[in-house]
């Protein structure tokens, strides 16, 4: 219903695969949305092959590309800006001065902001400073976040180890600004075996939702979930509504993409997923 809603998507572009807005921007066309993408790095591959070519942008590009968009008179359209992983920490400010000038122009705009530093097997995978970045700047600018539990421990400097804790590092961020927070990959003492949870957090409220855990390692499931959360959260207003669209489509996505046994996650043969998923998983409160 409506007109589509306008994404404005900041993040990384690679060739070959799924992550960044080569893992964002497809799905939420396929949803109906227009999305306006700006790259912040041209990698051959994601970073989790080891090796890779390409690089990354300058700061002044992100700033040139929004200003051409401003030209054209968009930005009281845009619905959201949504960022990831950002390169470099100039990179950041230039995402920051987008999201403030989309905010300016359109008051009810919403900044949605992945905080992309790292995960549990992994550890911290972007470069030095990016991860202050994100805990001193991005994520107090921010309306909405999506970190998984390794980024939400290290963006609190707790560590998680029940859904207590989990929900008190969700309000320690909440209290630095962003409204809505979705926490991914989450497994805590109450996580059932197999199982791995989602939880979100908005108006002193809190939803968790747990699907099977899926026997794979693949990268840009989060920002494939980073970019529906949002969409389904401007679409319905209410992030209970939007968790369960979003966990339910990154499901059935990394079930099929588990099944065939792929080291990159099929947005594209999937893609029936984002609009209907194949099981619906419902959040609870809690
Ligand atoms: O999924 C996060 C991500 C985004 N962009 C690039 C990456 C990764 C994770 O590996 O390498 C380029």
């Amino acid at each position: 219903a409506g007109r589509p809603l306008n994404i404005l998507s900041i993040q990384s572009w690679v060739s070959y695969g799924h992550v960044g807005n080569a893992s964002a921007v497809f799905p939420l066309q396929r949803l109906g949305a227009e999305v306006w993408a700006v790259n912040t790095v041209q990698f051959s591959n994601h970073t989790g092959y080891g090796a890779w070519r390409g690089s990354v942008f300058g700061a002044e590009l992100i700033h040139e590309l929004v200003e051409g968009i401003a030209e054209r008179g968009a930005l009281p359209r845009c619905d959201a800006v949504l960022s990831g992983y950002m390169g470099a920490a100039e990179i950041g400010e230039a995402i920051l001065a987008a999201a403030a000038r989309v905010k300016a122009a359109n008051p009810a705009a919403m900044y949605c902001c992945d905080p992309v530093i790292g995960d549990v097997g992994r550890g911290v995978f972007v470069r030095p400073g990016i991860p202050e970045f994100m805990r001193d700047r991005a994520v107090p600018a921010a309306d909405i976040i999506t970190p998984n539990q390794f980024e939400l421990e290290w963006l609190t400097g707790r560590e998680v180890r029940d859904l207590a804790g989990a929900k008190a590092a969700i309000a320690a961020l909440q209290a630095t600004g962003p409204r809505c927070v979705l926490v991914t990959s989450l497994r805590t003492a109450e996580t059932p075996e197999g199982s791995i949870e989602l939880l979100a957090g908005e108006g002193g409220e809190f939803w968790r939702l747990r699907t099977p855990m899926l026997p794979l390692s693949v990268n840009g499931a989060g920002d494939a979930i980073a970019a529906l959360f949002l969409f389904h959260r401007l679409r319905w207003g209410e992030a209970r509504v939007a968790l369960s669209a979003a966990a339910s489509s990154i499901y059935g996505l990394l079930r099929r993409t588990s099944e065939a046994g792929s080291r990159e996650i099929l947005t594209v043969a999937a893609q029936e997923e984002f609009v209907t998923p194949s099981r619906v998983f419902r959040a609870e409160p809690c």
